[in-house]
C-alpha cells in the first residue's frame, strides 16, 4: 500500500514540468501549471494504472479505468458524474481495440469504433448522424503505411435494413486528412527528441538544437496552450462533446506524442499523425498568433491525435466548420471567435442539452398550413383561412430546429376570392381594400446574440 502510493506520488511529479537540464528542480511544478491542472495530470496518472477518478474536482467521480493483466485498458467515462457513462473504450497493448459512446445514456449507443493495427491499420466507425437511434452510417478508414495513404469508404444505411451503400470512396496522403493538404507537413520533423524538454504526462516537446525542435520560449508557449486546450478545454469538450473529451482521455492515458515545430505550410498551423504520435507545429505562427489562437490549434490537433479525422473529401473540414473546427474553437479558449454561438451549436451536434445553452432565435418563416379560423374575407359569407401563414419558429444559432411548436403569427396570403380583407397582414402580405395594421416580424436574434457558457 504504502509502496504504490510512494510510486504514484513520484509517477504525479515527474509527470509534472521538468527542462531537467536547465539546473531546475524536476519535482516542482512549473509556474505556469495551474493547480487544477496538476490535478487533472495526477488524475490521468493514476488512471494509467487502473482507478476512479475525479478529473474536475466537483467532488464526483468521473472516470475508472482497469487494467487486465495482459495490459487491456479499459476506461468508462461519465462525463456529468451522475454514475452512469457516456464513454467507453477497451484498448489492447497491440494498438487495436474499441470504443462506444452513449450520448443521452439511453443505454443506445450513437457511436462505435473498432480499430486493428496488424496487418495493416484498418477503423471501422458506426454513427447515428441524425440522433434517431439508428446508426446509419458506416466510415472505414484503411491506412497503407509503405504508401503513406489513407483510403477512406463511406457508407450509409438509407432504409435501415441493414445494407450499405457507397457515399464517398477518396484515396489521400495521410497528412491530408489530418491538416494540411498544401505541403508535406512533416519534412524536417525532428529526429532527435531527446532533452532539454518539456514532459508532460504523455506529451513531449523538444526543444532547443534546431533539427526541427522547437525553440525554449516556443516549447512553453505550446506548454500554456496545452494547458489552456485541456484544462478547461477537455472540460468544456465533456459537456458539449463526450465523444471527443472521451477519446483524448483515453488518449492520454495510453499514447505518447513528441511534438516538433517544423511545419512551413503557408497557412497550416499545426498538422497531426496520430498513429505515430507526432505533432508538426508552424512557429511562423507562434509568432503572430496570440495565446487564444494558439490553443485552439493545440486543442484542434489533439481532437486529431485521439482520432477524429475531418470526414469531407478533401479533409479540409467543410472550409473549417466541421465539428472538430468548431469545438477546437469554441471549447480552446473563445477568443479571436466571430462566431461563438455558431461554432457552440456545431461543436454540440445532437446533444440537444449543450446546444440548448448555446442559445436559441426566433426566425418568422411561411409554415405548412395555415390556422384553421377564417381570417380572409371576399364577398358576402366567404370568410376563409388563409393559403398562406407566417410562423414564429424557434431554432438553434446553427439554424437547426428546436423542439418547440412554431407558432402562428400572421396571413401572408389569402385565398383568391376572399382577398378583401386580410384580418391578421404579415408585414409582407399584399395590401388589401381593408386596412389592417401587419404583425410585427417576430426575427430575433435572442439569446444567439449573446455569448454562450464558455465565452462568458
Ligand atoms: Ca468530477
Ligand atoms: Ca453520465
Ligand atoms: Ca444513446
Ligand atoms: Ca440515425
Ligand atoms: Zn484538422
Amino acid at each position: 500500500m504504502n509502496g504504490s502510493l510512494t510510486v504514484y506520488l513520484t509517477l504525479a511529479l515527474v509527470l509534472l514540468v521538468c527542462s531537467c537540464q536547465h539546473g531546475e528542480d524536476p519535482t516542482t511544478a512549473s509556474p505556469e501549471i495551474p493547480p487544477e491542472f496538476s490535478h487533472f495530470l495526477e488524475s490521468i496518472a493514476r488512471l494509467q494504472h487502473g482507478a476512479s477518478v475525479d478529473l474536475d474536482g466537483d467532488g464526483k467521480l468521473d472516470a475508472s479505468s482497469t487494467v487486465d493483466a495482459d495490459g487491456t485498458f479499459h476506461l468508462l467515462f461519465d462525463a456529468d458524474g451522475d454514475g452512469t457513462p457516456e464513454y467507453g473504450s477497451d484498448e489492447r497493448p497491440d494498438g487495436s481495440g474499441s470504443s462506444w459512446t452513449d450520448r443521452d445514456q439511453d443505454h443506445v449507443r450513437e457511436w462505435e469504433e473498432s480499430h486493428v493495427v496488424a496487418p495493416s491499420p484498418v477503423e471501422i466507425t458506426f454513427e447515428d448522424e441524425d440522433g434517431d437511434g439508428r446508426k446509419e452510417t458506416r466510415v472505414t478508414e484503411a491506412f497503407d503505411e509503405a504508401r503513406g495513404t489513407l483510403h477512406v469508404v463511406v457508407e450509409r444505411d438509407a432504409t435501415g435494413g441493414g445494407s450499405f451503400s457507397v457515399v464517398s470512396d477518396t484515396l489521400t496522403s495521410d497528412e491530408q486528412r489530418q491538416g494540411s493538404d498544401k505541403c508535406a507537413g512533416f519534412a524536417g520533423f525532428p529526429t532527435n527528441v531527446g532533452d532539454p524538454a518539456i514532459h508532460v504526462a504523455g506529451v513531449s516537446i523538444p526543444f532547443d538544437g534546431g533539427g526541427g525542435r522547437c525553440t525554449e520560449k516556443a516549447a512553453k508557449r505550446l506548454l500554456r496552450a496545452l494547458v489552456c486546450a485541456l484544462f478547461p478545454g477537455e472540460d468544456c469538450l465533456r459537456h458539449m462533446q463526450s465523444p471527443f473529451a472521451g477519446e483524448i482521455l483515453k488518449t492520454f492515458a495510453t499514447k505518447k506524442v513528441t511534438i516538433g515545430c517544423s511545419l512551413d505550410c503557408v497557412d497550416t498551423r499545426g498538422v497531426m499523425r496520430a498513429r505515430t504520435g507526432q505533432m508538426n507545429i508552424n512557429a511562423g505562427y507562434l509568432l503572430i498568433d496570440d495565446d487564444g489562437e494558439v490553443c485552439q490549434t493545440m486543442l484542434h490537433e489533439l481532437i486529431h491525435w485521439a482520432g477524429a479525422r475531418h470526414k469531407d473529401a478533401e479533409g479540409a473540414g467543410d472550409d473549417e466548420t466541421d465539428r472538430i473546427y468548431a469545438c477546437a474553437r469554441y471549447c480552446g479558449g473563445c477568443r479571436d471567435d466571430a462566431t461563438p454561438n455558431l461554432d457552440c451549436a456545431r461543436c454540440a451536434g445532437l446533444n440537444a442539452l449543450a446546444k440548448e445553452e448555446c442559445g436559441t432565435k426566433t426566425e418568422q418563416e411561411v409554415g405548412m398550413s395555415c390556422p384553421s379560423y377564417a381570417l380572409c374575407h371576399g364577398g358576402i359569407f366567404t370568410n376563409r383561412p388563409g393559403e398562406t401563414c407566417e410562423f414564429a419558429v424557434t431554432k438553434y444559432c446553427d439554424d437547426s430546429d428546436t423542439a418547440e411548436v412554431p407558432e402562428f403569427v400572421c396571413v401572408k396570403d389569402c385565398p383568391s376570392d376572399a382577398q378583401r380583407c386580410n384580418d391578421m397582414p404579415c408585414e409582407s402580405s399584399p395590401p388589401t381594400s381593408c386596412t389592417k395594421p401587419p404583425a410585427a416580424d417576430r426575427t430575433d436574434l435572442g439569446s444567439c446574440g449573446m455569448p454562450p457558457p464558455a465565452c462568458r
